[in-house]
């Protein structure tokens, strides 16, 4: 008995003295954590940059293990890193990235085989359909082969879509014709037969780009051709969060048998003339354009807060069919959005903010399961 409250008197002490030191460390756990509080729910992801998922910051590691269960690489998989030049790899990156989920019990979810963006500076310069093939075929062997039964799932191809939900004219559309979507899966299947596999794009729950998403879906199911799940990335706007329109797409996608997926979420505070997540649109800069370099108005913060309150609650209606939420980025100052569409402002679109500490639009969606 005594030695049971030695113990833990002095882990008590233990507790207050590290509070003391290492303030981040002990009361990052004392925050709750995501994916505990959604676990019958939904799985809850990250995207994770090289420095997060090569543990170099002890503190950050600690964070992302306590909040979520599932991870995107935000770059390293990208063709255009993981695939530099014709006939070199890097899978060393990426490697590592298996090896923090496997260590952390964190599912991966690799992104992405085929995208038009990021692409391999070699393949500026391939002008016939034998070599865009052969660059296709051989990626998706080589890289989905390596993690096959490794990672948890792959977005196979992302973004092929235009916003009137025709397909996106890109060097696979051009060399290989409309069914390179269907392609890919084939490929990706056929490379890794234990990973699920996903369609992911922005927009698209948006009514005529769904419309071509599930038109696309479609086809690759009618080919036979196995696909998964469904990802709405859902780079929203604060005060504009399109609720009905993603309610219907959880509907319709389901439908197909799918899973639904949110796997690049954000909600920008900023100002921004256009919607969605196209990475080669810019802005120029005015005196209004980063209105919050000195911390966010309680106005803008409650109404985040709300949005994500409002999301969470759709989410958790429809947990039947939406099977994983992905934030993309761990924290607010990590976020894409500082940088884009226009380079260096202070934005604030995520549950954590620049120190890891949660904002209100955190407990708010955690405040869903009490
Ligand atoms: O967050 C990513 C950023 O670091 C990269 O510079 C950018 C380059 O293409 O890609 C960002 O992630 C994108 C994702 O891969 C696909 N959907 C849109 C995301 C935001 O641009």
């Amino acid at each position: 008995m005594i030695q049971i409250e030695q113990t833990v008197g002095t882990r008590i002490a233990g507790f207050i003295l590290a509070g003391l030191l290492l303030p981040g460390v002990t009361f990052g756990q004392s925050i709750p954590s995501l994916k505990d509080t959604f676990k019958n729910d939904f799985g809850i992801g990250t995207a994770l940059n090289n420095a997060q998922f090569e543990e170099r910051d002890p503190k950050m590691t600690q964070f992302i293990v306590h909040q979520f269960n599932m991870a995107t690489p935000e770059n390293s998989m990208k063709s255009a890193l993981i695939h530099p030049t014709w006939s070199n790899y890097n899978f060393e990156p990426s490697d590592k990235l298996v090896q923090f989920g496997k260590k952390h019990n964190i599912k991966i979810n690799g992104h992405t085989l085929i995208w038009h963006s990021q692409l391999p500076p070699f393949m500026r310069g391939i002008r016939s359909a034998d070599s865009v093939r052969t660059f296709f075929n051989d990626h998706i062997k080589t890289v989905a082969g390596r993690y096959d039964g490794k990672i948890f799932s792959w977005d196979v191809v992302n973004e092929a879509l235009n916003e009137d939900g025709t397909m996106r004219k890109t060097v696979f559309l051009d060399y290989l014709g409309e069914d390179y979507v269907t392609e890919a899966f084939r490929l990706a299947q056929q490379a890794s037969p234990n990973t699920e596999l996903y369609y992911n794009d922005y927009n698209n729950e948006q009514p005529a780009k769904r419309a071509g998403c599930l038109a696309l879906i479609k086809k690759i199911q009618a080919a036979g051709v196995r696909i998964d799940g469904v990802g709405i990335q859902g780079h929203w706007h604060v005060g504009r969060v399109p609720f009905k329109e993603i309610e219907e797409s959880i509907l319709q996608y389901a439908a197909l048998g799918l899973q639904v997926m949110f796997t690049e979420v954000d909600i920008e505070v900023l100002p921004r003339n256009f919607q969605g997540a196209e990475v080669s649109q810019r802005m120029t800069a005015n005196e209004q354009s980063n209105p919050y370099v000195n911390g966010l108005p309680d106005s803008v913060q409650q109404q985040l807060a709300a949005d994500y309150e409002a999301l969470f609650k759709l989410f958790l209606k429809h947990k039947d069919k939406v099977t994983r939420v992905t934030f993309w980025g761990v924290n607010d100052a990590q976020s894409w959005l500082n940088n884009w569409p226009i380079r260096g402002r202070t934005s604030y679109p995520l549950l954590f903010d620049r120190n890891n500490q949660p904002k209100p639009a955190f407990y708010r969606v955690v405040a869903l399961k009490k």
